[in-house]
């Protein structure tokens, strides 16, 4: 592994952010938060807008080399006003997650409404028109992100209720991916750690063969308010409540002027991942919760990285 001593073991491209408020083709507050897939050479990223009037809804962007996007000129995902999903959705859709599951395309999202927030599930054929499916969990609960695989014949997913006020990381299982149970805990924040506060799952499970990777979100409460970081954890294939290794330090932390500056600052918060065949692994974050950035790291790195923690701060 190269020396990650002063700097991230994700590395920013140089000329991040990709994606600004600038470049949405219609009135908008800020962008951020992406999920990516690579379908047929070509990368499809969906996109959190924040409207004006400060509810969330989603755009599309494409791009030949995921790293120059083209976005489309109308929103493709809008919250719902009618029908069963309105009442979930009434103050915006947040922070999808793009799955390619059975060769399908799943959106895992956040819904928010007069209950609070709800994870949702949508799936699109082409990226632009969109078919709900459910919403599949009680309010305070999001960060959900589905696996790309059954696992033991079951859908499986990633989510973060709040439970007695800790936000941690569990898992779910369903036969129909409406119907979901089984759930069992996987980690919780590290006291006195980067990642004392609140850990989310980030990006959908990648499979590799040490485990499920996760990309996850750490969050440090500090007197000048949270530090969101960007880490990682290995679990296991077969039983994902099983942290095989967790990285000690995080892979990617605010420190250019664009992750520490915005609506929100000093966080840099990734919604998916795109492994390339030569092994190198693009991360796509939102930065300070105005504008989209891409980091690329070696799988083998993050594995590693992952790996070498597995007894620190009790795994888990
Ligand atoms: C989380 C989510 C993200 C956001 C992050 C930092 O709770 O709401 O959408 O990027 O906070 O503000």
């Amino acid at each position: 592994m190269p020396p990650t001593i002063g700097r991230d073991l994700m590395h920013r491209w140089e000329r991040n952010p990709i994606i600004t408020g600038q470049d949405i083709p219609f009135a908008c507050n800020t962008v951020f938060n992406g999920t990516p897939v690579k379908a047929n050479g070509r990368y499809y990223m969906i996109l959190r807008v924040e409207g004006l009037e400060g509810h969330s809804f989603f755009a599309l962007a494409e791009s030949g080399d995921g790293l120059h996007f083209q976005i489309d000129p109308r929103p493709c995902m809008t919250p719902e006003t009618d029908g069963p999903f309105a009442e979930w959705e009434s103050d915006g859709i947040e922070d999808p997650r793009l799955t390619v599951l059975e060769g399908r395309y799943y959106i895992m999202y956040t819904a928010v409404g007069r209950h609070g927030h709800v994870i949702a599930l949508a799936e699109t054929d082409d990226f632009r028109h969109y078919k709900r499916i459910a919403t599949v969990s009680e309010p305070g609960n999001k960060d959900g992100v589905l696996f790309p695989e059954k696992v033991g014949g079951l859908y499986a997913r990633l989510d973060r209720p709040i439970g007695g006020g800790v936000g941690s990381v569990w898992l779910s299982y369903s036969p129909d991916l409406i119907n979901w149970g089984r759930s069992e805990f996987v980690f919780a924040p590290r006291p006195r750690y980067w990642d004392s506060f609140r850990v989310g799952a980030s990006a959908p499970p990648i499979p590799t063969d040490a485990g499920w990777l996760e990309v996850y979100h750490g969050v440090k409460m500090t007197s000048a308010g949270p530090i969101y970081r960007i880490g990682t954890i290995m679990l296991d294939r077969d039983d994902p409540s099983h942290v095989i290794g967790r990285c000690v330090e995080p892979s990617l932390s605010p420190r250019e002027d664009y992750e520490r500056v915005g609506d929100i600052g000093n966080v840099v918060f990734a919604c998916g991942a795109i492994v390339e065949d030569d092994g190198q692994v693009k991360v796509y974050y939102g930065a300070a919760d105005t504008s989209i950035c891409v980091a690329t790291a070696d799988l083998d790195d993050i594995i590693h990285s992952c790996l070498e923690g597995s007894t620190v701060g009790g795994g888990c």
